[in-house]
């Protein structure tokens, strides 16, 4: 065996040391743009990402709630594949007609439905926000929404009622004047107001946004440029069945695609990567990894990979190194792999971005590891804490907490990402547990929190005298610290007072 002597080390291990802060390096000026895919030096990548976050190719993670809030803030959702190719194009399609929230007055859905002709509705149009009447006609008084939300947390009832479950109209602050609205060509508005009311969808109200003719409505068109922008999306796939796959994803709209892998320096990917870009299409974007090292990177980009995933045993749910004795400790890894991407940068002209996919605990980890030269991160854990993850939140102990469970486990069954090619491995199953079934403390909305994460980033970022990413790369200083240091480095010798954290 080879024996690499020096040591492979996580984010933990780490600090940043500040760099000058002048007076222009203020949070509001740092840039958060990131480039997602290959391209030429002087030129630009075919997506770029407001901020380098992207959501983890996991069940308890990415459905097209989490696509949605996501790619609203900026980031990219990777759909998860360990389903039914028809059910992974239909949460593509959601995310791709979705418009900020619409009012779906055609449904006919009255208090009195099941929450199953909501579903077949949904299905159908791939609205997220159904506009409920009291007697299901277009016309009627509007007395309710039903959203996303209600609909995975009562995908157990199928049978329940509308009325049971409905945001009601005395919690639409518009509605308090008792307005009925109308539709006319897939537009609804309320001629009372004579506008279109836009509404905080935070406090779960409706945006209401209409398809055709909203020109003719006295409408301010800034306040609507969020509204008809076609969100982003991705979706991972694997090394089985692409042919089938790939070609569905993109009849669907999805914008990019990633070959979903515990171990990606095979061949099984590149001749993915290879059958892809020779019969699909030369212009579809396909992510591959994860790997380690240099040769890993390497021999995925030059089977073509637009981007790579960096990162073996390193996932909060994972446990591929206990049971195969793969892995790398994931600062480690990243530093080798972003000198090797900058290497081929240098020699050919041609930038492929890195992700760091998994093991980020705290938020200044994503900071360390966009200063190690990671382009964007993929993160589970983070975004399974959240109210837009499709999993249940639950009251265990007396905090509540949301599901999280990876895709080596038993329940997420996604035996194609452990695949070794075993032609006898064709029954579904997984021969051994990679990944556990785990709670992680539920954290509230997705938007609030990335907001407080962003704020710190950004901070740190201005310690270092930076205000893009690519400054970040380039300019910060990283120092090892000893376990002695990381203690220093909490509350330490004190007695807190509220000891909650
Ligand atoms: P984390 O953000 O929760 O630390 O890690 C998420 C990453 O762990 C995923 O993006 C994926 O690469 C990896 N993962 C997902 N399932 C498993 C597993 O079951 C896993 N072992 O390692």
């Amino acid at each position: 065996a080879i024996i690499i002597n020096e040591v492979s080390r996580t984010f933990n291990e780490y600090l940043i040391i500040p760099g000058l802060t002048t007076k222009q390096h203020t949070p509001d000026i740092v840039d958060m743009k990131a480039p997602l895919v290959r391209f030429k030096k002087g030129e630009e990548s075919a997506i770029t990402l407001n901020i380098p976050f992207v959501s983890s190719i996991m069940q308890s993670v990415s459905d097209s709630g989490m696509a949605k809030a996501l790619a609203k803030e900026g980031g990219i959702s990777f759909i998860y594949g360990s389903q039914s190719i028809e059910d992974q194009c239909r949460m593509v399609r959601e995310v791709k007609n979705y418009k900020a929230g619409f009012v779906e007055s055609r449904a006919n859905i009255t208090p009195e439905s099941t929450l199953k002709d909501v579903i077949a509705l949904k299905q159908k149009t791939g609205f997220s926000t159904i506009g409920v009447t009291e007697d299901g006609s277009p016309t009627g008084v509007f007395c309710g929404l039903i959203t996303g939300r209600d609909y995975r947390e009562n995908r157990d009832s199928p049978d329940k009622k509308v009325k049971d479950f409905m945001t009601p109209i005395d919690d639409l602050i518009y509605a308090k004047n008792g307005i009925t609205l109308t539709e006319a060509n897939d537009i609804v508005w309320d001629h009372k107001l004579n506008t279109l009311p836009i509404l905080d969808e935070d406090k779960r109200l409706a945006y209401f946004v209409f398809r055709k003719d909203y020109d003719s409505h006295k409408l301010n068109p800034n306040e609507l440029s969020d509204a008809h922008k076609r969100l982003i999306v991705g979706a991972g796939i694997n090394s089985r069945d692409y042919a089938e796959r790939v070609p569905a994803l993109v009849e669907a709209g999805v914008d990019v695609l990633c070959i979903d892998s515990s171990d990606g320096y095979s061949e099984w990917q590149k001749e993915t990567i290879e059958y892809i870009k020779n019969n699909i299409g030369k212009n579809v974007l396909v992510g591959a990894g994860n790997v380690v090292d240099k040769e890993g990177f390497l021999y995925l980009v030059k089977a073509g990979a637009d981007f790579v995933k960096v990162g073996v045993g390193g996932g909060s749910i994972c446990i591929t190194r206990e049971q195969k004795g793969i892995g790398r400790g994931q600062a480690t890894a990243l530093i080798e792999v972003a000198g090797a991407r900058n290497e081929y940068f240098k020699s050919t002209g041609e930038y492929i971005p890195i992700c760091s996919d998994g093991g980020i605990v705290q938020d200044y980890h994503m900071t360390l590891a966009l200063a190690m030269g990671a382009d964007f991160l993929m993160m589970g854990r983070y975004f399974a804490r959240f109210d837009e993850s499709p999993t249940r939140k639950l009251l265990v102990g007396g905090n509540y907490v949301k599901e999280y469970w990876g895709e080596g486990s038993n329940r997420a069954r996604n035996w194609q990402r452990y695949d070794m090619g075993d032609n006898n491995n064709n029954n579904n199953s997984l021969k051994f547990e990679e990944g556990v079934d785990s709670y992680v403390p539920y954290a509230g909305k997705l938007k609030d929190n990335l907001e407080i994460t962003l704020g710190k980033i950004k901070s740190t970022m201005c310690s270092c005298g930076v205000s893009s990413l690519k400054q970040l790369q380039s300019d910060a200083k990283l120092t090892l610290v000893s376990s002695t240091s990381i203690i220093e480095g909490g509350a330490h010798d004190v007695i807190v007072k509220d000891a909650k954290n």
